[in-house]
């Protein structure tokens, strides 16, 4: 029996320091201590021995059943320590490796000059208004004196949603200020910068969607000069000091009088260039003093109030200042393209 003890120990702790993972361990503490274990099975014989004998048989026994156990429970730590260690090794993150560089994009040069222009509005106390790019005709027409056999009515110009010709898509953004001349308190100063759609075909000058700005302010003696004065403020911003503006007489339905503003070539000084294509001046925007019948249509008294509002479109002034050649380009969204602004 002390023999059979001894083989037992032996093979036991073999197995144990052998066993690879904490399952293989579970199922050898069955093999060897369980009920139906080989312990189990030396205990059984106990019985056969002399009653002198089985003390110190008995004592073997616990020992080496307190053994096993204990060798059992130090492979198991260790194999847990070697587990723990494999998987910090292998879920180790190297935070001193070179990152991935994430590829950033950048402003749409459009939107690098429609914030130089914000700028300077909002630097002058005007308010920034944005709105609806589906709109009624009657914001979009009606209201701006527009009447009903105007051109730019035509289907063939004019996207419109619903067949009696009542919705649409804004053909320019100067619905804004009539909400705005409706909705708001007086005295207004706002601009309403966004997109505007045409029945355009594409070209290097056409696309059927582009962007304006619009300006427009209300109060009291508000005249002619107040509109020349900021105009040529604002000119002075994007294109320097000194720029040499003029203003021509023009006709809008909306506006009474109107005018267009030129600036001074500043590539030639006006002597006539591949820029201004020989004229001396470029054509920058439309303006005027808000038509008495528009301010009328919007609940204000024109016997007490007047203003001015002008309109030009961005991407002729981005095509500009940035020397872009064809407006596809400002559209495409090719990256080559982009980058370079
Ligand atoms: C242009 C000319 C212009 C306006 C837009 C306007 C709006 C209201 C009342 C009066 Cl609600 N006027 N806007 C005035 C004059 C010219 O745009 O060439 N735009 C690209």
């Amino acid at each position: 029996m002390k023999e059979a003890m001894q083989r037992l120990r032996e093979a036991s702790i073999r197995a144990i320091l052998e066993s690879n993972d904490t399952e293989d361990l579970e199922s050898l503490r069955v093999k060897y201590l369980g009920k139906k274990g080989e312990l189990t099975a030396i205990l059984r014989q106990m019985g056969k021995l002399s009653a002198e004998e089985r003390p110190a048989m008995g004592q073997l026994a616990n020992q080496l059943r307190s053994d096993i156990e204990e060798s059992i429970e130090r492979r198991c730590a260790e194999l847990s320590e070697a587990m723990l260690a494999m998987k910090l090794e292998r879920e180790a993150v190297d935070v001193t490796m070179p990152g991935r560089e994430p590829q950033l994009g950048h402003k749409h040069p459009m939107y690098n000059v429609l914030d130089q222009i914000k700028d300077i509005f909002i630097g002058m106390g005007f308010e920034i208004v944005d709105g609806p790019e589906v709109e009624l005709a009657d914001y979009n027409f009606t209201k701006l004196n527009i009447d009903e056999g105007h051109p730019s009515r035509e289907w063939t110009d004019t996207f419109y949603f619903t067949e009696d010709s009542r919705i649409l898509l804004r053909t320019q953004t100067s619905p804004m200020q009539i909400h705005a001349m409706e909705a708001k308190e007086l005295p207004i100063r706002m601009i309403a910068p966004g997109r505007v759609y045409r029945k355009d075909e594409v070209d290097a000058t056409h696309s059927p969607m582009f962007h304006q700005i619009e300006g427009m302010v209300i109060d009291k003696g508000v005249t002619m000069a107040d509109l020349k004065a900021t105009l040529n403020l604002v000119v002075e911003k994007i294109y320097g000091k000194g720029t040499v503006t003029r203003f021509r007489p023009h006709h809008f339905p909306f506006t009474e009088p109107s005018c267009e503003m030129d600036i001074q070539c500043h590539k030639c000084g006006g002597k006539g260039c591949p820029t201004c294509k020989g004229e001396g001046w470029i054509e920058v925007l439309g303006a005027g003093m808000v038509h008495p019948k528009v301010l009328a249509g919007c609940g204000i008294d024109p016997d007490v109030y007047s203003g001015w509002a002008f309109g030009m479109g961005l991407e002729r002034l981005a095509m500009g200042e940035y020397k872009i050649t064809d407006l596809r380009l400002i559209f495409e969204n090719d990256v080559r393209f982009l980058e370079q602004f």
